[in-house]
């Protein structure tokens, strides 16, 4: 159970919710001398710099973009007099990938892992009106021992860079809005939902876990403010009859207001925006409210310029407008849990999401996605001795996410890992562990899946019996057979498809991530690789396979939008498979999705089609 909180901040008349974004001070550990000379009493110099952002692409300096090791920031704050008499704490959405927080000099709390919230309690001399100070220690460092992994190289000169063993810049900073926030002492520290809807009638389960002693009473109001239904006690079940289904691009919110109290006096009350939806898989069918669903959309990054990894709530508006300019009716968070705001316009616009933990580079390799084309083996990530370490971020960081977004009616399923090493035995344990502790941990016993590489084989991967879907990465015609030998490359997907189907496994597949470098700029007619019209044609070959399988359940391109990486030979400033430009426009492509999902009815391929 985790120590505090994860209830998404908002005021209500017991508690109160504001963001501290902002400029705040900044500075870089350049010599590691930061804690020798007690910077967290306070920075010197006077750098500003934004406030949530990834530090990296603000400067023009490289060594500053390059920078691996501690940045620092700072802010001042006064805890208002509304917040006086309660719990206050400081919550930062994600600090990439560590941090330490200092509140007036002190240590106030700490955290591993760059993609979740955590929060750093304000001691109570500090609630006292005056002003405080708040100095956050954060190191990007990657390793083998936290995810997502990678390791830290130092140069001749004596400089330390990021080796990431992912495909995507390793943004960091406080990429997430910080909020200063009061709880009432007793207080409702989580709220549990489940769903089971059989036809127009739906039933409710709940459960809120509260710290102190109280009465809980709850309230669920329609979207015109009326109230449908009222319960008592901490745990039941709510019975709606014509219940308003939350459905797949068409969704409906009723909001779940919870209260907690003693006699007349009312100590705590949180609202929460909730979606009636039942998720199921039968065979190989995915079913959302007992109706199957094709799955249409993309794997995604947090990524755009200037800002890096950095929440730009612009940005995801406009993301959101092109998912459904283009058909697309669901989202992979690859590869790490987005910006809780992601999760609320997705629950109000009707998106499905497979929300994936940071597990990436899980691969015995430096660039795990080269090796995704090639099929190559590789020593097992499992059975080094800091494996067990990593199982403990890596557990910790699947309960915070489950913790974090278990209430959104668009997270329908967990994806668990990107593309781990699974060819051995020795990953069966480890995997186990993950995917039990997430259906332990899941009220709503969501599906599990994990994004499978190339060498995820049916020959080979030692783990397909753990998935509730199968998820499959595939390149076929860009890192296999790309160019004129695409007639090779749909000759050896269906071939690897049709060994799939002789497995019967009995489940739906989709597939996680395909698709084709593409420089826009680029036209060519023959088609040569990286071209408009190549990638048309790499859509096209795919499209065919997709088709040709039953138990093809969806389809989510790799990727949404060019987005940054590492540089280096195989990257043309990022990684250019987008369908999008970084800048949010269309490549050719997108055109041509667009009239094939526009098509695609949402039951395509059920056998339960009417
Ligand atoms: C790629 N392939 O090579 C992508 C990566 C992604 O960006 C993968 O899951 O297999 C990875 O992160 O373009």
């Amino acid at each position: 159970m985790l120590e505090y909180s994860l209830l998404y901040p908002i005021s209500t008349s017991t508690r109160c919710a504001m963001k501290l974004d902002g400029m705040w001070k900044f500075r870089i550990d350049f010599d590691g001398i930061g804690e020798k000379e007690g910077w967290f009493a306070g920075l010197p110099g006077n750098e500003m710099i934004p406030v949530p952002a990834s530090f990296q692409d603000f400067y023009t300096d490289k060594d500053i973009r390059e920078f691996t090791g501690d940045v620092w920031y700072e802010t001042d704050f006064v805890v208002p007099a509304a917040m006086k008499g309660s719990c206050v704490f400081l919550r930062f959405g994600a600090a990439a990938h560590r941090a330490a927080v200092y509140i007036n000099g002190k240590k106030a709390g700490e955290h591993e892992g760059g993609f979740l919230p955590f929060l750093a309690a304000v001691p109570e001399e500090a609630v006292s009106g005056s002003l405080c100070k708040v100095v956050v220690k954060v190191n990007n460092e990657l390793t083998e021992t936290n995810i997502p992994c990678g390791c830290t190289k130092v140069l001749k000169n004596g400089k330390k860079i990021s080796k990431p063993y992912f495909d995507f810049y390793n943004y960091s900073g406080l990429n997430r809005s910080v909020w200063l926030m009061s709880l009432p002492k007793a207080s409702i520290f989580d709220i549990d939902l489940t769903y089971s809807v059989s036809g127009c009638d739906a039933e409710i389960g709940y459960s809120v876990r509260t710290t102190g002693d109280g009465d809980v009473s709850l309230s669920l109001f329609d979207e015109d403010g009326k109230k449908v239904a009222e319960a008592s006690g901490s745990s039941g079940i709510i019975k709606l009859s014509d219940a308003h289904l939350w459905q797949v691009r068409d969704a409906y919110l009723y909001r779940f207001s919870v209260r907690l109290s003693s006699g007349d006096v009312l100590l705590d009350t949180y609202d929460l925006p909730v979606g009636i939806r039942e998720v199921r898989i039968e065979g190989t069918e995915i079913l959302i409210n007992g109706r199957p669903v094709y799955f249409k959309g993309f794997g995604k990054h947090e990524d755009s310029d200037i800002v890096g990894r950095g929440f730009n709530i612009g940005v995801m508006k406009r993301d959101f407008e092109l998912m459904k300019w283009i058909g697309a009716n669901s989202f992979r968070t690859s590869h790490y849990p987005y910006d809780e705001e992601v999760y609320r316009l997705a629950d109000r616009e009707g998106f499905l999401i497979i929300d994936e933990v940071p597990a990436v580079g899980l691969f015995e390799s430096l660039a795990n996605f080269l090796d995704a084309g090639t099929g190559k083996g590789a020593r097992s990530f499992f059975s080094k001795p800091t494996t067990p370490v990593l199982l403990k971020a890596h557990l910790r960081a699947v309960e915070e996410m489950i913790a974090r977004d278990k209430n959104h009616p668009s997270v329908i399923a967990w994806s668990l890992m990107n593309e781990p090493e699974t060819s051995e035995e020795n990953c069966v344990p480890y995997f186990t562990e993950v995917f039990n502790t997430a259906r332990e941990l899941d009220p709503q016993k969501r599906p599990r899946t994990f994004a499978m590489e190339v060498s995820s084989s049916p020959e080979k991967c030692q783990c397909i019996h753990l998935p509730d879907f199968l998820a499959l990465n595939r390149y076929y015609g860009w890192y296999i057979k790309g160019g004129y030998e695409i007639s090779d490359a749909e000759i050896m997907f269906r071939e690897e498809m049709d060994k799939w189907k002789a497995l019967n496994l009995n489940k739906p597949f989709i597939f996680s991530e395909y698709g084709a470098d593409t420089y826009p700029a680029e036209h060519k007619l023959p088609s040569v690789m990286w071209s408009q019209e190549y990638q048309n044609e790499v859509f096209e070959m795919l499209h065919r396979v997709f088709d040709s399988y039953d138990f093809v359940k969806g389809e989510q391109a790799w990727a949404f939008a060019d987005f940054q990486t590492t540089e280096g030979l195989m990257r043309v400033n990022g990684n250019r498979k987008g369908i999008f430009t970084r800048e949010r426009q269309p490549k050719e492509v997108a055109f041509l999705i667009k009239k094939r999902w526009d098509s695609l009815p949402l039951d395509y391929k059920s056998e339960k089609r009417v």
